[in-house]
């Protein structure tokens, strides 16, 4: 299973095509618009996310509400190009045009200005247009897809905000996936700890005010995984080096850990290791779960955790120091619209980036033509890994 993305930020449209998907599988536009819809909430989103409302519409690949085995189009329409038409216009424009929302002073931790470096644009918006966070949403929607197969197969995915620029969020390492996904659908910061609420939202707002903007961490659990995913053979089939990969390359995304992760790094082997346990009826197991799930680059069938940090966004309403490409002089960073944190729709999007590696590698392994066959070839082998 492989895909794309396209679209600008202020484009016409968004879109993905994925390429790969088995035929048979249940699905609908609204199994993606109910994900589309998650990573649109949150608190702390700005004013864009008032102006769309994303609906995806599935040009190809889905008949009478079944894949089909052929490519899956889904296109998702920008209701803010009405807004930028003419700026974002495909056909060529007069200079009056070209010089309306011309950004020139590029904003530092973003992509301007070493983007309009690589490609020698003297208009930074061709840079931001791409690089905008825009882009999730169509990670989200082909993530959408991965989740529904991978729910045919009783895997099922949880993420929720572990730290909220800098204020950590208590919860039970005991808390199920499910548990996890129960509780945060409950509120709008995407945290199991809800007496965290008020205090959350007061410091979002006050950093609103103060024209910056917050990061945090995202915590993604995946639950039912077969072991052995992945291999030790070759070091691109490692799988925690696919999603770690996968999780870095989300938009303002700096770091990724696995289970205790960096804090490995401080203790002693015996402190670290998971001991082995085995059981009739279950097979092999562990007594704990320190490396998240992963032993080797493979799965090692205990739950995912996977966490990943992403720095607060670069656009500041009270903005840092910059220099303007035309004349070299210092200036303030240009300001565009943007949001004080989308940490709990980052958190949306990892979970969907992390569940498309999954049922990428998963329709790697298994004969994967058609659902009937995958679900077939996946019951037979968590059999005989039970047996082992
Ligand atoms: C973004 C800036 C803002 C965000 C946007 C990402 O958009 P605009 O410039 O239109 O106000 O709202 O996020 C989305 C549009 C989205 O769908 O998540 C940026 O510069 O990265």
């Amino acid at each position: 299973m492989r895909y794309f993305t396209a679209g600008e930020s202020h484009g016409s449209s968004l879109t993905a095509i994925i390429e790969g998907v088995p035929a048979g599988l249940e699905l609908t536009a609204e199994d993606i618009n109910i994900e589309l819809k998650r990573r649109q909430g949150g608190y702390g989103r700005g004013q864009r996310m008032q102006i769309e409302s994303d609906q995806v519409q599935i040009t190809s690949g889905v008949r009478h509400g079944r894949t089909l085995g052929s490519p899956l189009t889904l296109v998702v329409e920008n209701k803010d190009f009405k807004n930028w038409q003419q700026v974002m216009a495909s056909e060529p424009m007069d200079e009056s045009v070209k010089s309306q929302r011309r950004l020139t002073k590029p904003r530092p931790g973003h992509a301007d200005l070493v983007g309009g470096l690589k490609y020698d644009f003297d208009d930074l918006r061709n840079v931001l247009e791409r690089s905008s966070a825009r882009e999730t949403t169509m990670r989200v929607a082909v993530g959408a897809v991965a989740k529904k197969l991978l729910s045919e197969l009783d895997i099922e995915l949880a993420n929720h905000i572990v730290n909220f620029g800098g204020k950590e969020i208590d919860f039970s390492d005991d808390l199920t996936a499910e548990q996890i996904s129960q509780k945060v659908r409950g509120n709008d910061l995407s945290i199991v700890d809800e007496s965290r609420i008020d205090e959350i939202h007061a410091f979002i707002d006050q950093t609103k005010e103060a024209g910056d903007t917050l990061g945090g961490i995202v915590e993604v659990r995946a639950h039912n995984l077969p072991a052995s995913l992945g291999s030790y053979v070759h070091h691109d089939r490692k799988l925690d080096s696919k999603i770690a990969g996968a999780v870095v390359s989300i938009n303002a995304f700096k770091g990724v850990e696995f289970g205790m992760g960096f804090q490995a790094g401080k203790c002693y082997g015996s402190q670290v290791m998971d001991e082995i346990v085995w059981s009739e009826g279950i097979g092999y197991s562990r007594s704990s779960n320190h490396l998240g799930g992963f032993e080797g680059g493979m799965t090692n069938g205990e739950d995912i955790i996977v966490r990943g940090v992403m720095k607060p966004i670069p656009t500041l309403y009270k903005p840092l120091l910059s220099v303007d490409i035309e004349s070299h002089e210092l200036h303030k960073a240009s300001v565009e619209r943007s949001d004080p944190t989308a940490l709990p729709a980052a958190g949306v999007v990892m979970e969907n980036v992390v569940a498309t590696v999954l049922a990428q590698e998963i329709c790697e392994k298994f004969s994967s033509d058609t659902m009937a066959e995958l679900k077939e070839a996946v019951e037979k082998y968590r059999r005989r890994i039970k047996e082992y």
